[in-house]
């Protein structure tokens, strides 16, 4: 087998080049080639300089994760990385694309860091579960400072080449067209010079300065990396490469590495990043089918779902045509759309030139006959069949031949509303979760006609717009809301049995939820599809519309909400569940709150596990990424799929059995024959 790392003389420099697509990762024969190439520069008298730069799209991006969990084959890549360091002849990295994990340890231990304007460099090692294991997290703060070092190694999300540069992390920024002759030039004026190592810097003194940093940035992230295991190792290591030798803090770090590699959470975090991209790949749809180009998209509606459904494309610069009923309407859903755009760049993640520039791109307008033209047109419009359908046949006729009609439906027959066109190939659901321009799902409804280019060019479009995407076919809810709805099944059950509703919410908060579902009905207003007649009083939730607590924007909705939006359980509310109980005939009894999770969770698992059975779901690992993405299901347990089979599925069915809930066939096969969905 020819080995991915070659090596080219430039006069005195030895190029070392890997080429290993798709993203240089670091797997054996990488490593087995790095270190033979370093043994071959440094017994070489010819050779006075080393630089070490990447084919294809990018530098390292990380170690090689399908090779996690199965038995070692060395050379290791500290071991590797250590050799490098070892060389006394300098040794520059010579970066493009992303220089991720290991990569970006690579280029640590290498003397000098050379990289185009556009590339990127970070530790995501959390976003595993993990934290560098090549002594990143020993390295970087010696180079950059403690402080610096803590929101790359804990955060893991990558800096630009620019910023990189700002803290010491790149000595030089080189032309993006000329990395390697520039990295050699670079490599040759450090000949003669002692070579400075990252591992005996010290600007992780600033840590011993101030070792409160540490609690305090502990303290600023407490909201992000609340149930994280990984993010703490992080701030330990970081914190370790102040207080102890080079020699200690990597060994800290490895203790930390090894702990994290064998826990749940990174084996679920593992499984999520493959889970993430086998999700926007569809079985039976040929990896070549010709897209089909979406230069302009039609937005019908301007409200919540349609602004933000709109800014995704102007953000990405896809020029909008945005459709309403009347003008007052149009008006408010784009002033609402500017506002959201410039309180993003008051925060500074976006200059007032992307303002307009976005805003630019967008074409208000009260007739269909200016969608003719679009590629793609989403409908937002007020969720009713007669009314989709009524909409998709006025589309039909407006929009040219061979563009694609979505809906933004979350819930209805895309069949039914397929056909109300002439068209029920180029149909098909986009499902978007509010608010739509910052979550990240979109759940890509596949109509019994969708056409297999159709489906190929929304899965590539939701990638150019930044979301995660996965296909359900057409059933009542999708994928998401259908196994939602088995949950607020049980969480208004639980709560007539005598369970507290803020209890069924803490239990869903312990388990690593955002919110429980009942400070979702406030946040999402309990008025939603109310038939605004307080006298006609036959749920728990019209009985609290009758006396106004419509939730968070009423101040009161299962809770009281002071001005900071602080709750507290109300008594009146719990008064309305006790008397609706009452008339009920339910008795009160103390339900225990492992009984609590088990009922509000287990019945999903049921429900996804019906799901695959039809053929709704391609896989398991979709349904975990509509829930992560869509439902703030805890990363860290890999969504509710794969949190079973981590639980065990005979676990669930036996629970499932004891509080009387039913077992589908499918899900009791898995559990009696490999214990495994997929
Ligand atoms: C680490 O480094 C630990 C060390 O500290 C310690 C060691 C001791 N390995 O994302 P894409 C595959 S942990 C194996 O669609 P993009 C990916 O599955 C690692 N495979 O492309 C996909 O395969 P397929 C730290 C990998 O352009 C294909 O490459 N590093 C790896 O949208 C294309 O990927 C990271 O966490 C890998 N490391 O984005 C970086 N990376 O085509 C992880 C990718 O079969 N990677 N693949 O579906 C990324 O963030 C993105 O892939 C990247 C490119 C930004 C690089």
């Amino acid at each position: 087998m020819t080995s991915p790392i070659r090596t080219e003389r430039r006069d005195n420099v030895l190029v070392v080049i890997s080429d290993n697509p798709p993203v240089n990762a670091l797997g054996q024969a990488v490593r087995a080639g790095l270190k033979d190439a370093i043994e071959k520069a440094l017994s070489d008298e010819a050779v006075e300089a080393v630089v070490i730069r990447c084919d294809g799209r990018t530098f390292f991006a990380g170690a090689d994760i399908t090779e996690f969990g199965k038995p070692p084959v060395g050379p290791n890549l500290p071991e590797t990385l250590d050799a490098m360091e070892a060389s006394d002849k300098p040794v520059v990295a010579a970066i493009h694309g992303t220089a991720l994990g290991g990569g970006c340890e690579v280029a640590l231990a290498c003397h000098y860091r050379v990289a185009v304007p556009s590339a990127k460099l970070g530790l995501p090692e959390v976003k595993l579960g993990l934290i560098p294991g090549a002594a990143g997290t020993q390295r970087l703060p010696r180079l950059v400072g403690a402080e610096a070092a803590l929101p790359l190694v804990v955060g893991g999300n990558p800096i630009s080449a620019k910023k990189a540069q700002g803290i010491g992390l790149v000595d030089e920024i080189v032309g993006e067209d000329s990395l390697e002759a520039d990295a050699i030039a670079f490599a040759k004026s450090k000949i003669g010079q002692p070579v400075p190592r990252a591992s005996e810097g010290t600007a992780n003194e600033d840590g011993v300065r101030d070792p409160d940093l540490f609690d305090r940035f502990r303290a600023s992230q407490a909201r992000k990396i609340r149930g994280f295991d990984a993010p703490n190792a992080a701030i330990e290591a970081v914190k370790a490469a102040g207080t102890m030798s080079y020699a200690e803090g990597v060994k800290k770090e490895r203790e930390l590495f090894t702990e994290l590699m064998s826990g749940t959470q990174s084996a679920a975090m593992r499984h999520y990043f493959f889970a993430e991209r086998a999700a926007n790949k569809i079985d039976d749809v040929p990896r070549d089918t010709p897209l089909i180009p979406i230069r302009k998209v039609g937005v019908i509606g301007a409200g919540t779902m349609g602004g933000g459904i709109s800014m995704n494309f102007l953000s990405a610069g896809i020029p909008v045509t945005i459709l309403e009923m009347n003008q007052d309407a149009l008006d408010r859903g784009t002033g609402t759309m500017r506002k959201n755009y410039e309180n993003t760049a008051k925060k500074g993640r976006m200059t007032a030139d992307q303002v307009e520039q976005a805003m630019g791109l967008l074409t208000p307008t009260l007739s269909y006959d200016e969608l003719a033209d679009c590629d793609l047109v989403i409908e937002a419009v007020y969720e009713s069949i007669d009314v989709k359908k009524e909409v998709f046949g006025k589309l039909d006729k407006v929009v040219k031949q061979g563009a694609i009609l979505a809906s933004n439906t979350s819930y209805l027959d895309m069949n039914e509303i397929a056909a109300a066109t002439q068209r029920p190939g180029y149909v098909l659901g986009m499902h978007f979760f509010s608010p739509a321009n910052i979550m990240k799902l979109l759940e890509v409804v596949r109509g019994e006609k969708t056409r297999d280019d159709v489906l190929a060019t929304v899965m590539k479009l939701s990638k150019t717009i930044g979301k995660v995407a996965a296909v359900s076919g057409v059933c009542p809810g999708f994928i998401g809301n259908r196994m939602l709805s088995k949950r607020q099944e049980q969480a208004n059950a639980l709560i007539m049995e005598g369970a507290n509703y803020w209890e069924v919410d803490e239990v869903l908060l312990d388990f690593g939820f955002p919110m429980g579902p009942f400070q979702m009905g406030d946040l999402a207003g309990i008025d939603i599809g109310w038939h605004r007649d307080p006298s006609k009083v036959a749920t728990v939730r019209e009985a609290l519309c009758a006396v106004g607590r419509f939730g968070q924007k009423a101040g009161k909705g299962y809770y009281d909400y002071d001005e900071a939006r602080q709750r507290t359980p109300s008594n009146e509310v719990k008064q309305i569940i006790a008397d609706f109980a009452a008339k009920e005939g339910k008795e009160h009894r103390e339900i225990s709150k492992d009984e609590i999770r088990e009922r509000l969770l287990y019945p999903m698992v049921n429900e996804g596990a019906k799901i695959l059975e039809e053929g709704m779901a391609q896989r398991a690992s979709d349904i975990d990424v509509v829930w992560i993405n869509g439902y703030g299901w805890p990363l860290y347990t890999g969504g509710p799929m794969f949190w079973a089979q981590t639980i065990g599925l005979d676990t669930v069915v036996e629970g499932l059995g004891k509080h009387g809930l039913p077992v589908s066939n499918y899900l009791r096969e898995r559990a009696a024959d490999s214990g495994k969905f997929d």
